[in-house]
């Protein structure tokens, strides 16, 4: 669709959607750019994720000293984290902490979504539509909607006939949920429903899990912070954070640097206690070089991971249920504390779907292949359209009237996760493409904005009207990034980094997977070649 040049409400030289960790950022870095700017927020308030996941146990899995920005010494010096891995409420005001800071909310529209963004060749700029009605017009677009923003709708026949409570975790009721006396179902075994079950089966009367997949999951180990270790931390952190830069996962951690059969079995077993007893997501994948491209290597990690889970469970049949067979790390690995062990309470019962599939959601419960469970509330752990999902949410068309959808119907292609050809001066912070959610996100959207802010910032500087992508590129990037992942066990598991969880979805492998150190050197190398793999457009002919 064309745009139409004479109903657009407000004038603005940026839109950002989206108010979590990555819109904040790039509302502070646009505001220094001296650009107009504004922040649509579907939430009432900023935080993203953390204000969306308010579910029992939702906290980070990264440090959360490192979770955090490095931008702003401001923000170093006057904040303090409690626990080795913040509960979503201290993420939240940590978030809600930055937004007074910087005094964010004058320019974000929050209880407002996007619902479509039109290129206007003519004049070089996007029409960007609100929920509300508004048309906003401006040079820029950066998408700052998150890649686990867009909750999964359960597949599952019959859910609106279901007369209990009924909850998404990524749509969490603020004022929270009591499950005393209640038999609750919890439906999904991924990171959030291992964080959530072991809290919900405290409260409630009886739990019921219902399992399709399961899961590896690391001990989270978790613990309150020494208030001097906190300050030794900040110390150094100027460094810290440069080592996490130029890591792979964004973090501070040395690489491993043996590969799994460089060493005897009983160095190789005392390395794997040493990180179970250390905990957090990579307590097992920390020790060796070849945990994600040898399979030999990867199941021996896997039967260690095994014999914990065995170890932890007392019911063996519950235990051999319980067990994954896929290689680790392939689905992102969980963290947790007690999951494992909640399956020894009376009040849980664990309901393997592979053995009993579910049938239907009923009006008073569900019924699988071989019974009905009666329950009062049900909570669906589902996860999310992961990477994509926001984006393709809303209707966006760029050059030639090209949907993103379209663009998109075969997998998401991007150059370096930051742009999309065929649509001019829009921006994706950690799309796919990029190594985001493989990594400390924190770090890798620190990064993103920072790149656009400064890429923003040389249009102006030299009177540039657009960038974009270029077909070539683009193409280029996506081969590459599917060489790297096809190097590694990734793909061969049923994960959302492929898509797979999605009924429909095209199923491309959508994480860069070299690394953080890496992907910046190569976004580095790009702006120093002269946006190599960009075409850049002098004001006079932005025209398509
Ligand atoms: P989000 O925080 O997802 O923010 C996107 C915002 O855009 C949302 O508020 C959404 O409402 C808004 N939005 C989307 N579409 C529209 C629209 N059309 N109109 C208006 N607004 C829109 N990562 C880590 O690195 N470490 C962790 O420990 C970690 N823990 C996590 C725990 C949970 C429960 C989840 C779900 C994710 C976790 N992540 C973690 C990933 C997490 O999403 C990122 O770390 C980070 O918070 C993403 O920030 P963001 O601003 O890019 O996106
Ligand atoms: O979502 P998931 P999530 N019937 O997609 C099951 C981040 N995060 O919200 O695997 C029955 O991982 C599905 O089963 P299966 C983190 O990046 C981080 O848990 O498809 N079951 C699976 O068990 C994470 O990876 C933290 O067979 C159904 C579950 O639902 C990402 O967010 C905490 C089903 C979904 O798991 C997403 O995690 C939370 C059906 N019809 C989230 N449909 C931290 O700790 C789906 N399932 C930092």
């Amino acid at each position: 669709m064309s745009a139409d040049n004479g109903d657009a409400t407000e004038v603005l030289d940026a839109v950002v959607v989206g108010a979590g960790f990555s819109g904040l950022y790039m509302l502070i870095r646009l505001r220094e750019l001296g650009l107009r700017s504004t922040v649509i927020e579907k939430g009432d308030d900023v935080g993203g994720t953390w204000y969306w996941n308010r579910y029992p146990g939702a906290r980070c899995d990264i440090d959360s000293v490192d979770y955090c920005y490095s931008f702003s010494p401001k923000l170093l010096e006057e904040w303090r984290w409690t626990e080795r891995f913040a509960t979503q409420p201290e993420i939240l005001s940590y978030l809600e902490f930055v937004a007074d800071t910087f005094d964010l909310r004058r320019d974000i529209r929050f209880s407002t979504t996007v619902t479509a963004a039109d290129f206007d060749a003519e004049s070089g700029t996007w029409l960007v539509r609100t929920s509300d009605g508004n048309l906003l017009r401006a040079r820029y677009v950066v998408m700052a909607v998150g890649n686990l923003s867009e909750p999964k709708r359960p597949d599952i026949p019959g859910v609106d006939t279901f007369a209990g409570d009924s909850f998404h975790t990524a749509q969490w009721p603020k004022e929270g949920v009591d499950f005393t006396g209640r038999r609750v179902g919890v439906i999904g075994t991924g990171s959030t429903g291992i964080q959530a079950i072991p809290l919900i089966a405290e409260q409630a009367e009886h739990l019921f899990v219902f399992q399709r997949t399961p899961n590896y999951s690391m001990p989270a180990r978790n613990a309150p912070l020494e208030p001097q270790y906190v300050e030794d931390v900040l110390a150094s952190f100027d460094e810290r954070r440069e080592v996490s830069r130029r890591s792979d996962a964004g973090t501070p951690f040395p690489p491993a640097s043996k590969g799994t059969f460089e060493v005897s079995d009983e160095e190789r077993e005392a390395m794997f206690e040493e990180g179970w007893r250390r905990g957090g997501i990579n307590a097992l994948s920390y020790a060796f070089t070849d945990f994600f491209t040898d399979v030999r290597a990867n199941e021996v990690a896997q039967e260690f991971a095994r014999r914990k889970i065995r170890e932890l469970v007392e019911d063996p049949q519950t235990a051999e249920s319980l067990l994954p067979s896929h290689h680790i790390g392939t689905k992102r690995t969980c963290v947790d504390t007690n999951y494992f062990a909640t399956y020894n309470r009376d009040n849980v019962t664990l309901v393997d779907l592979r053995r009993e599939p579910i049938e239907a959601v009923t009006e008073g419960g569900i019924r699988t292949a071989s019974r009905h469970i009666d329950l009062d509330c049900l909570v669906y752990a589902v996860g999310f359209d992961a990477m994509t999902g926001a984006m393709t949410a809303i209707d966006i068309a760029g050059r030639g009237d090209r949907t993103l959808r379209e663009a998109w119907a075969d997998g998401p292609a991007t150059y370096l996760g930051l742009m999309v050809a065929d649509f001019p001066n829009l921006f994706l912070v950690t799309g796919p493409g990029s190594p985001g959610v493989l990594s400390n996100m924190v770090v890798s959207i620190e990064q993103h904005v920072e790149w656009i802010a400064e890429t923003i910032g040389y249009l102006e500087a030299e009177g540039l009207a657009t960038i974009e992508a270029s077909p070539a590129a683009q193409d280029q990037w996506v081969a590459h990034v599917n060489d790297l992942a096809n190097a590694t066990l990734y793909p061969q598991a049923a994960s959302w980094y492929l898509g797979a969880n999605i009924p429909g979805k095209a199923r491309v492998f959508m994480p860069y997977v070299n690394g953080c150190g890496n992907y910046r050197s190569e976004c580095e190398a790009v702006v120093r070649d002269g946006y190599r793999g960009f075409a850049l457009t002098p004001a006079a002919s932005a025209r398509a």
